[in-house]
């Protein structure tokens, strides 16, 4: 039976009760650090293995994807998932060709310098190993049924938000990611026949990493660099 406490109405809008796991401070210090430390073994992975992944892991990591916080709760995002071999190579294609103008002519020398350690180029193998590609788009805007347009908020900080969620998942789940950005990516919303409210925003390969896989030797910053407290 529903209690009366159970819900308010706020507007007219119901509000129902949050229930939230508390725990003690030693608890709250131990679960914190056990979660940076299992955080912090994440890596950007380039070199997959093309071994396959249960459909449902891909499911769920994108369900995990979809709870991230959003403008009005709008959840202005797509996940397309790519496993279909055809298409895996048509978006390497096109991934390799804008690479090599980026890599050759469109970025600065200061950014390929800095790109210099983590031993990138315009070869994307990685875009037919893995068994997925997860492409995910941003939706501005929304079109509903009488063709009227309806702005969403905060796009890109909400997608952002989605994409972080969708790292962690990945993470939880012993495969492997990384953030491949492709520039321009227009080309995505043409080979996925995206529809015109989508833009491509990131592009995960998602799988195993490869037997032998290697990671440059890089440092995150220290908590003196990256805290202030007030
Ligand atoms: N989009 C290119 C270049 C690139 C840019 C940054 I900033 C990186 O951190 C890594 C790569 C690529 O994917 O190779």
């Amino acid at each position: 039976m529903m209690k009366t406490d159970d819900y308010i109405l706020i507007d007219g809008h119901k509000h129902i009760r949050h229930q939230q796991d508390i725990f003690s401070e030693d608890e709250m210090i131990s679960r914190s650090k056990k979660y940076y430390e299992w955080l912090n073994k994440r890596r950007s992975v380039r070199h997959f293995s093309d071994k396959s992944v249960p459909f449902e892991v891909i499911e769920n990591i994108i369900k995990a994807a979809s709870t991230a916080p959003s403008g009005a709760n709008k959840q202005p995002w797509t996940f397309c998932v790519v496993k279909n071999a055809q298409l895996k190579k048509k978006i390497r294609e096109a991934a390799e060709e804008e690479e090599r103008k980026s890599y050759s002519e469109r970025m600065s020398d200061e950014w390929l310098n800095d790109l210099k350690h983590l031993g990138t180029d315009a070869n994307k193998p990685f875009l037919e190993t893995a068994p997925y590609l997860v492409v995910v788009f941003k939706r501005p805007f929304e079109i509903d049924k009488n063709g009227i347009k309806h702005q969403n908020y905060y796009v890109n900080e909400s997608v952002g938000l989605a994409c972080g969620f969708l790292i962690s998942a990945i993470h939880n789940t012993g495969l492997v990611t990384l953030t491949h950005t492709p520039s321009p990516m227009r080309f995505l919303e043409k080979i996925l026949k995206r529809p015109n409210n989508e833009r491509a925003f990131l592009l995960l390969p998602v799988g195993y990493p490869a037997e032998k896989a290697y990671v440059p030797d890089i440092q995150k910053k220290t908590l003196q660099e990256v805290i202030k407290w007030y």
